[in-house]
C-alpha cells in the first residue's frame, strides 16, 4: 500500500466522521422526519469493507447502514438529501435510512427488519453462484440480529449450497436498550461457525490497515473456495450519555442506539474518543502530525465550501 493509499483510507475516516456529526447536529435541530441510526465506531470496518470489495460484489445491509452508505455517495450533501427524502434519490425509491440501498454501487438491500437481510443475502449468494458471477455477497449483521433463527438458517442454507460469501456481525453488544449480558447467554460465533465446518475470524482495534489485509484475504478465500466465512468484528457505537435521576442518583450509562447523539458536538468536527474504541484516534497514530492535520483542513475546506459548516 503506497503512502497516497493511506491517505486516502485516512481522508474517508474523517470524512465519514465529519458527515456523521453534520447529520447528528441538524439532527438535534430536528430537521429529519425518518429515524437514522448514526454508525460513529463503525468506521474502520466499513472504510476496509469497501476498499477489499470487487465490484461485481453486493453489500446486504442492515437497519445501521449509514457508514457503508455514505462510501458510496459523492458528498456529504447527497446524503442530507437522502435523508430529506429529496429526489433523485441514489435508492430504487425514496427510501430513508433503514432501507437505504444503492444497487448501482453495490448495496443491494438493506433492511430494518431485524434479521431479514440474512436470508435475502443467502438467496443473493445463491443467485450469484447460478449465474456463474465469481462475486462475493457481503451480508451485515448486528449481535441482537444473530438471536433470529434466519442467522443460523442462512449461515447453513450458504453452507450447504457452497455460496461465496463474508457474514461481519459488527459487535457493539447492544441491541436497543440491552447488553448481552442483560439479555441472553453469550454467543460463541466461532463454536457456531465450527460446527457447520464455516471459518470464522475476528477483528478489533479498528485499524483499518489490518482490517484491510485480513479482509481481502478472507475475500478471496470465500470466493476461491465457494463457501461462507463469517467475521465478528468488536467495535463500540459511540455517543453514549449518563442518565442521572433520583433512581439513577451515580448515574446509568444509556448506549447509543438511534437519533442524534446529544454528548456528541460538531466543535470538534472529527474526534469523539481518545481510545482505541474510536477509529478517527487510531487512524491519526498511522500520520505524522502535520500531515493529519492536512487531511483535516482539507475535508473542512471541502465541507465549508458546500455551505455545509
Ligand atoms: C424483527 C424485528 N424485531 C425488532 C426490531 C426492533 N429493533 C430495531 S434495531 C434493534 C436492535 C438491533 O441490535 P443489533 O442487531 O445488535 O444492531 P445494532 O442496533 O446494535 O447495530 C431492534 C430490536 C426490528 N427492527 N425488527
Ligand atoms: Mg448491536
Amino acid at each position: 500500500m503506497t503512502d497516497s493509499d493511506v491517505r486516502t483510507l485516512g481522508k474517508k475516516i474523517l470524512k465519514l466522521r465529519l458527515a456523521q456529526k453534520i447529520v447528528n447536529e441538524r439532527y438535534k435541530k430536528g430537521e429529519f422526519k425518518i429515524p437514522i441510526h448514526l454508525a460513529m465506531g463503525h468506521e474502520a470496518i466499513a472504510v476496509a469493507l469497501e476498499n477489499i470489495a470487487l465490484p461485481d460484489d453486493n453489500f446486504v445491509l442492515t437497519h445501521r447502514n449509514v457508514h457503508h452508505n455514505f462510501l458510496r455517495l459523492s458528498s456529504i450533501r447527497d446524503l442530507l438529501n437522502e435523508y430529506n427524502l429529496k429526489q433523485p434519490s441514489v435508492s430504487s425509491s425514496n427510501r430513508g435510512s433503514m432501507n437505504l440501498d444503492n444497487p448501482s454501487k453495490g448495496i443491494a438491500y438493506s433492511s430494518s427488519i431485524l434479521g431479514n437481510n440474512l436470508p435475502v443475502g443467502a438467496g443473493m449468494a445463491l443467485g450469484a453462484k447460478i449465474k456463474k458471477k465469481n462475486s462475493v455477497t457481503f451480508i451485515m449483521s448486528g449481535d441482537g440480529a444473530i438471536e433470529e433463527g434466519a442467522f443460523y438458517e442462512s449461515l447453513l442454507f450458504m453452507k450447504s449450497y457452497n455460496c461465496a460469501s463474508v457474514i461481519v456481525v459488527e459487535n457493539n453488544e447492544w441491541s436497543l436498550g440491552t447488553k448481552i449480558d442483560e439479555r441472553r447467554c453469550p454467543i460463541d460465533l466461532a463454536g457456531l461457525a465450527a460446527s457447520m465446518g464455516i471459518e470464522y475470524m475476528l477483528l478489533s482495534g479498528n485499524d483499518v490497515l489490518d482490517y484491510i489485509q485480513a479482509l481481502a484475504k478472507i475475500r478471496r478465500k470465500s470466493s476461491l473456495t465457494q463457501s461462507p466465512i463469517l467475521v465478528e468484528v468488536k467495535l463500540v457505537t459511540l455517543g453514549h450519555w449518563i442518565l442521572k435521576n433520583d433512581e439513577h442518583v451515580n448515574g446509568k450509562y444509556v448506549n447509543y442506539h438511534a437519533g442524534p447523539a446529544p454528548t456528541v458536538a460538531i466543535n470538534e468536527p472529527f474526534l469523539i474518543e481518545e481510545s482505541t474504541d474510536d477509529p478517527v484516534f487510531v487512524t491519526q497514530n498511522l500520520f505524522e502530525h502535520k500531515e493529519w492535520d492536512d487531511l483535516k483542513s482539507e475535508i473542512l475546506t471541502e465541507a465549508k465550501r458546500e455551505g455545509l459548516l
